[in-house]
């Protein structure tokens, strides 16, 4: 009998904001790890989500958007998601069948151009269309780029996944398991924390809100004596205008984000949680870069 090998690797999942990258990775990982929201550039750090199975370990890492920077943030994005392509054994570039090719995905197909990385194309979102609408659609992008496989999923309703994830470990090398079957994910609680909370306050509130949000971790206590566990957080946003917004007429938005954070957190940590939210102005930080340190964006 011939001894099968354990294999282990890294794969990047990039695509256009909204196409179902955080909607995949937490169907595949079968937790909540990535914050999912219809609004674009949900995701800002990588996040690694950790599959696990008898013979394989499969580390996928949720890119942030690939788009031109228009700040220092959208640099840090850019430089994140280019250094990712090179190191991963294997990249999924996906998109939404229902949008169809754009000028993002040319932007891109350009950077995949510049490694040697193989790449699948997967096609997101195929309980949006008829089938006789995909054909075209593989047929033009076939044109575009050498992908190695081509993979039609709904990653919201886990229609052929699994094909996928077979196909995933076809490329992925021999290698050591990583991290313990039980892990998920290699972020810290606090980041996740975090994101949840953005989540909240991001699904809460409308456009001029998204993009001049971050939280801040103060504390994360367990209390002595009681099984509860206490969080302290500061939502940071540019105006004070915003910071309005975020409060709400008489406290009720901080409250409702407060709320329905605290049901995540508490899943995430299975304890009860006491959650208390500050919200504070800091002009600018997205171009300060100590700032964005304090956040938790690194290089
Ligand atoms: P990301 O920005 O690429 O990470 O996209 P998200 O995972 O945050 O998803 C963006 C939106 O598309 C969310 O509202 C998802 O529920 C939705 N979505 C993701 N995958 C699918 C899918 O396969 N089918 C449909 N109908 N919606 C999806
Ligand atoms: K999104
Ligand atoms: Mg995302």
């Amino acid at each position: 009998m011939s001894e099968q090998k354990f294999k282990s690797g890294f794969v990047s999942i990039i695509g256009r904001p909204n196409v179902g990258k955080s909607t995949f990775l937490n169907r595949v990982i079968g937790q909540k790890i990535a914050i999912m929201s219809d609004k674009p550039q949900t995701t800002r750090n990588k996040i690694q989500g950790v599959y696990t199975d008898n013979d394989s370990q499969v580390i996928f890492i949720d890119t942030p958007g690939i788009h031109k920077p228009k700040h220092k943030l959208g640099d840090f994005m850019m430089k994140v998601a280019q250094n990712t392509l090179r190191e991963v054994d294997l990249v999924l570039f996906m998109m939404n069948v229902e949008q169809g090719f754009g000028r993002g995905d040319e932007f891109i197909i350009e950077r995949l151009k510049e490694t040697n990385t193989p790449v699948f194309l997967v096609m997101n979102k195929i309980d949006q269309i008829h089938p006789d609408e995909l054909f075209p659609l593989i047929e033009q992008y076939k044109e575009l780029y050498d992908f190695k496989e081509i993979i039609p999923i709904s990653a919201l309703e886990g229609n052929n996944v699994d094909t996928l994830l077979e196909q995933v470990k076809r490329y992925v090398p021999e290698g050591p398991q990583y991290y313990p079957a039980d892990q998920v994910t290699d972020h810290p609680e606090r980041f996740i924390i975090s994101e949840l909370i953005r989540e909240k306050a991001l699904h809460l509130t409308r456009e001029e809100i998204p993009h001049s949000i971050a939280v801040a971790i103060e504390a994360i206590e367990r209390r002595e004596g009681g099984n509860a566990v206490y969080v302290s957080a500061t939502v940071v946003v540019e105006r004070s205008s915003q910071k309005g917004i975020i409060i709400g007429k008489q406290g009720k938005m901080l409250k409702e984000i407060g709320k329905r954070a605290r049901v995540d957190i508490e899943n995430l940590l299975g304890s009860k949680v006491f959650l208390e939210l500050w919200v504070k102005v800091q002009k600018d930080w997205r171009n300060r870069s100590t700032h964005l340190r304090d956040f938790g964006f690194r290089a």
